[in-house]
């Protein structure tokens, strides 16, 4: 991806096909050409006549679908080492929580994770990124989770916020220190607990380096009464929560977020129809992770019907992690989300677009075409949205604008 020059104040786009997802079925109707004036970093009109002097800068969408920028709202970007060889076990047999119980899973990224610098950390996760950009992806979360001490947290976080100065992207980071326990605190994850509470928690929010707090609530990561007590000290701090829960099981973790006002809950392939409520009644945004499902083999399926019934927010993500979902592709995310679960496009295009910024607490500011809102814009070669989860493999992006900054494929 290489960076074009820039247009610092203004920029008018001309005959652009616009679908602007905002909420309703015509969010989803491609409009006829028209224009979009960004100013300030921010979409000023839509369907103005274009002023009449030259020296206004344009970009001619030659009748391009132009999109809200896509929004990939879970990923564990930041990592050092492979863990290819567990892919290999796994298909000779063994599963993901033996090789977990067994050192390998989380905590052997985690040993990597501790030794590797933070500009290497930064190096190692570029090529990701890239991948993701090239999906039309101008805002990504980030999760930390992989370092599992103050120092280490406090590194991958650091990373993660860094990659804003090497591409051109939006990063919302999110702390996971509750994602396993250490070895330095191997069978007193209680203890574990306390030390992310009373340290990590209080670092991050004073040093300002994540708006959210996420915990693995499963039988490998941490039960109900850990995950409250993360989320209480979350609170108290000012920052967001949100789960990976239901994922291999079903503790109740969804419910237990969604009480707390959680922003999402994540993988929820286990999650029951009380669970379901509590999203619904509490604005939770349930974010469906078909690449871990993929790569795991599951055959639990997420309830989307229930999902439907209830009308709760569906979002998709890659969840690219180095275990369990190893792809920085959201647009295979998108179909695999219709073929694996039987989302429509229209829903997958949401999944990525106003239901991902909803899942990170950016619903009035990204993730739609909408006066007032950042110019994060996507413009592509593509005819039909259903084109999105349709053809793979193929980079149909022309541009990307983040807050108003063109950033050509
Ligand atoms: N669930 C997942 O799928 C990832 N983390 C989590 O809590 C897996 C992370 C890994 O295996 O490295
Ligand atoms: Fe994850």
């Amino acid at each position: 991806m290489t960076s074009q020059p820039t247009f610092p104040s203004q920029v008018w786009l001309t005959n652009a096909r616009l679908l602007t997802m905002m909420a309703g079925d015509a969010g989803y109707q491609v409009s006829s050409p028209t224009t979009v004036h960004i100013k300030g970093g921010r979409i000023a009109s839509i369907g103005l006549p274009l002023p009449s002097t030259d020296t206004i800068p344009t970009i001619d969408c030659a009748n391009r679908l132009v999109t809200p920028g896509f929004i990939d709202c879970h990923t564990h970007l930041i990592y050092a080492g492979n863990r290819a060889n567990e892919f290999e076990m796994r298909l000779n047999g063994k599963s993901y929580q033996e090789i977990s119980a067994n050192g390998g899973g989380i905590l052997a990224t985690v040993s990597a994770t501790r030794t590797a610098s933070e500009e290497q950390l930064i190096e190692l996760a570029l090529p990701r990124l890239d991948g993701l950009l090239r999906c039309g992806v101008t805002t990504v979360e980030v999760k930390s989770g992989y370092g599992l001490t103050l120092k280490d947290e406090l590194k991958m976080l650091r990373a993660a916020k860094a990659l804003q100065d090497h591409r051109s992207v939006n990063v919302c980071t999110t702390l996971l220190a509750a994602h396993a326990t250490p070895p330095e605190y191997a069978n007193r994850p209680s203890a574990y607990i306390d030390y992310v509470c009373n340290e990590i928690i209080p670092a991050v929010s004073e040093q300002s380096l994540a708006s959210s707090v996420d915990v693995f609530c499963e039988s490998i990561g941490f039960d109900l009464a850990q995950t409250e007590q993360v989320f209480l000290t979350a609170q108290q701090h000012g920052l967001a929560i949100k789960g990976h829960t239901e994922q291999l099981s079903n503790l109740g973790g969804s419910a237990l977020t969604a009480k707390y006002q959680g922003l999402s809950v994540d993988h929820i392939e286990y999650l029951d129809e009380q669970g379901v409520k509590a999203l619904a009644e509490n604005g939770t945004v349930a974010t469906l992770l078909p690449g871990a499902f993929y790569f795991l083999k599951e055959t639990q399926q997420p309830p989307i019907a229930l999902l439907r019934k209830h009308q709760v927010p569906m979002a998709v993500a890659t969840d690219i992690n180095p275990g369990t979902s190893p792809f920085a592709d959201l647009t295979m995310m998108m179909n695999m989300s219709c073929t694996l679960f039987g989302l429509t496009p229209e829903e997958a295009l949401r999944g990525v677009t106003s239901n991902a910024a909803r899942a990170l607490g950016l619903a009035d500011q990204t993730g739609q075409l909408q006066v007032g809102y950042q110019a994060d814009l996507a413009i592509w070669d593509i005819d039909h949205p259903a084109d999105f989860s349709y053809l793979q493999g193929v980079t149909r992006l022309h541009a990307r604008l983040v807050g108003g900054q063109v950033d050509y494929v």
